[in-house]
């Protein structure tokens, strides 16, 4: 498939996803969801990607769902094309490791898109916001809800009521965002931390990210549960006997799974 708003790339194991529409700060249009949930389907459904990195520009992941595109849709026409909801879950719905390496602007749909991805890398450019209250509207992929069980209530609801923006060094306290890297490193790091994930043994990659997420949905004795069952099962891969007898005989591992 031929891409307008997306540059698609493999690196090795890392399929790499940049957002390109650098005169429009990567406000995400719908034919650019539409081509990112294309891209990600094609790199859920490779065998030899193991995890994904998304990108933006210097300036910007994304400034938000594209406010020019969407000024003068009706109620009708945001409930029933189920705006929003339809393309955007793709993110949050990958199954394999997906890392947003973001610097500048991430604001809106496009702090709710990095917030979808399984870790945020931020360079020390970046800024997080929600400033859809200044637009008459609430954030609608998330911000209230993602973003409120990663950095508490009393941020959260400080950013999405007056609108105000994060700086990355506030991210990183508030445990938006893993780390923090010079905005000229921040592509290495990422691509080094992609690269390092897709190494691993596949199957033990999908249950980390599987059992982490549960956190989220479930009870503490339950999460506690599927982790176990899922450690268990992890015993039944060849994965596990080797990365044990590597171990023991002080070698690196040779994965077959991945
Ligand atoms: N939509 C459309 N165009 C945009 C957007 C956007 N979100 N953001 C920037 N642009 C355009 C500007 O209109 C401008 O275009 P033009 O040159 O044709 O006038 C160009 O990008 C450059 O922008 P600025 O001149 O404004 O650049 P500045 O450096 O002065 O300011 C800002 C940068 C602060 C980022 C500013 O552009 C801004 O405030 N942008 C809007 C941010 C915003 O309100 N985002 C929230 C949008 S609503 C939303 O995301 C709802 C999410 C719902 C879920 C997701 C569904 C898709």
């Amino acid at each position: 498939m031929g891409y307008q708003n997306i540059i698609v790339e493999k690196k090795g194991r890392v399929g790499l996803i940049t957002l390109n529409r650098p005169k429009a700060l990567n406000a995400l249009c719908d034919a650019l969801v539409q081509e990112l949930g294309q891209a990600l389907n094609d790199f859920e459904g490779d065998a030899h990607i193991g995890a994904i990195v998304i990108t933006g520009s210097e300036k910007a992941f994304a400034a938000g769902a594209d406010i020019k595109e969407m000024k003068d849709r009706s109620f009708v026409d945001v409930y029933l094309s189920d705006f929003i909801t339809k393309g955007w879950e793709r993110v949050a719905q990958c199954r394999k490791p997906v890392i947003a390496a973001v610097a500048g602007y991430a604001l809106g749909g496009g702090c709710e898109l990095a917030m979808m991805c399984d870790v945020i890398l931020a360079a020390d450019t970046a800024r997080f916001g929600q400033p859809e209250i200044t637009l008459g509207v609430l954030p609608g992929a998330g911000g209230t809800q993602r973003l409120t069980r990663l950095v508490g209530k009393a941020k959260a609801m400080e950013m999405c009521l007056s609108g105000r923006m994060m700086d990355a060094a506030e991210a990183e306290r508030s445990g938006l965002v893993s780390r923090v890297l010079p905005a000229e490193q921040l592509m290495d790091e990422a691509m080094k931390l992609a690269d390092r994930i897709a190494s691993m043994s596949a199957p033990a990659v999908l249950m980390v990210k599987e059992s982490v997420n549960r956190a989220y949905e479930t009870t503490l004795a339950e999460g506690l549960h599927f982790e176990r069952r899922l450690f268990h099962a992890a015993f039944a891969t060849e994965d596990q006997k080797e990365g044990m007898a590597a171990f023991v005989e002080k070698r690196q591992p040779d994965f077959k799974d991945r």
